[in-house]
């Protein structure tokens, strides 16, 4: 059995990643519970369930000097921006430090490791106006958030080109799909809007709050393409030393989401008009010809994507 480490394992992405993999191989998982939940995760022997934080040296030397793997996927973070924003230290001890913690712990015990998988973000891009965006795109990352992603990536990148560790990195545009927390105000807007549409359903009086006039548009990506990309990734020999957007290159209109979810449940959800978000970009759509090379086949665009999330949140 290929033996897999996921950090975040029980979050949205992390979960499903692990439940995928835990098919067939062996996989383990280390999560605090801050955003995962364990019923992310499926029951099986093959999956291990660490509860501890990646900013734990003394546990990640540990799960690292301790075991062999094969692969390391690398999603453990602070996923909101704003959060990064009122808390620099604390995001930083998690966004970035944990990074070079995790790097020092593989070059010293991890020397069969195929490949370490950084998640990065679109976010590094800042609101440099130029679309769509490329790897080789200005990056200006403008909050705590994004300037660690930006700089553990690169010393994810480093590590390769410096000690021959095998890496690679992503940078994910807006990922979507079952098991995205929707209980912050910055979780992903389709999370959100689901669970406005859940409570609409079940006869509960409910809002969405839009904020600007929804013509803000994202690259929305479904969270089993990514999981494809991530894979891919991961086993590409192209990809050593490399970063990759995450999208599916095309972007589309919140409002224009709305309504392709009202058609489809066959409701009009209400909605509630708020000024635009300080510091939210107008739009955002991924290059993804580099990820395309690797062999990425989009397999859901925004509408198959939803239809499907909403199946499997029985709301269709
Ligand atoms: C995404 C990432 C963030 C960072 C950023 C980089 C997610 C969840 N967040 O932020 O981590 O990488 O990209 O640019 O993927 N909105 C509403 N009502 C709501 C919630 C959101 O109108 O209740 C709007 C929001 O103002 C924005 C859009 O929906 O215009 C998307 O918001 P988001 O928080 O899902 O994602 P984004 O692109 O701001």
């Amino acid at each position: 059995m290929t033996n897999y480490l996921i950090t975040g394992g029980a979050g949205f992405i992390g979960s499903t990643l692990a439940n995928h993999l835990s098919k067939e191989n062996s996989v383990v998982v280390i999560d605090d519970l801050s955003m995962g939940k364990k019923e992310n995760l499926n029951k099986n022997s093959n999956l291990k369930f660490i509860n501890g934080s990646v900013t734990d040296k003394e546990l990640m030397t540990e799960v690292l000097s301790q075991n062999t793997f094969d692969y390391i996927f690398h999603l453990a973070a602070i996923a909101s921006v704003a959060d990064s924003v009122e808390r620099p230290v604390e995001t930083h001890q998690i966004n970035f430090e944990s990074v070079l913690l995790l790097l020092e712990l593989v070059r010293k015990y991890q020397k069969d490791l195929q490949r370490l998988v950084f998640s990065s973000s679109a976010a590094i891009y800042g609101d440099e106006p130029t679309l769509p965006k490329k790897e080789e795109s200005v990056i200006r990352p403008l909050t705590p958030y994004a300037v660690d992603k930006f700089a553990a990536e690169q010393y994810v990148l480093d590590y390769n080109h410096l000690y021959g560790v095998n890496t690679s990195a992503v940078r994910f545009f807006n990922v979507y799909g079952p098991n995205q927390n929707p209980e912050s105000p910055y979780s992903g807007v389709i999370s959100i809007l689901v669970d406005r549409y859940k409570k609409l359903k079940n006869g509960e009086e409910t809002q969405f709050t839009l904020f600007g006039d929804g013509s803000q548009s994202r690259d929305f990506v479904f969270v089993e393409d990514v999981i494809q990309a991530l894979l891919l990734v991961a086993t590409s020999e192209e990809a050593l030393g490399k970063q990759f957007n995450v999208g599916t290159g095309k972007a589309i209109a919140l409002k224009e989401l709305i309504d392709v979810i009202n058609d489809v449940l066959e409701v009009k959800l209400p909605i509630k008009y708020e000024s635009e978000r300080d510091g939210d970009i107008k739009d955002s759509v991924a290059d993804i010809s580099r990820l395309k090379k690797l062999g990425y086949k989009l397999e859901f665009s925004i509408e198959e994507g939803i239809k499907k999330y909403l199946v499997s949140e029985d709301l269709v």
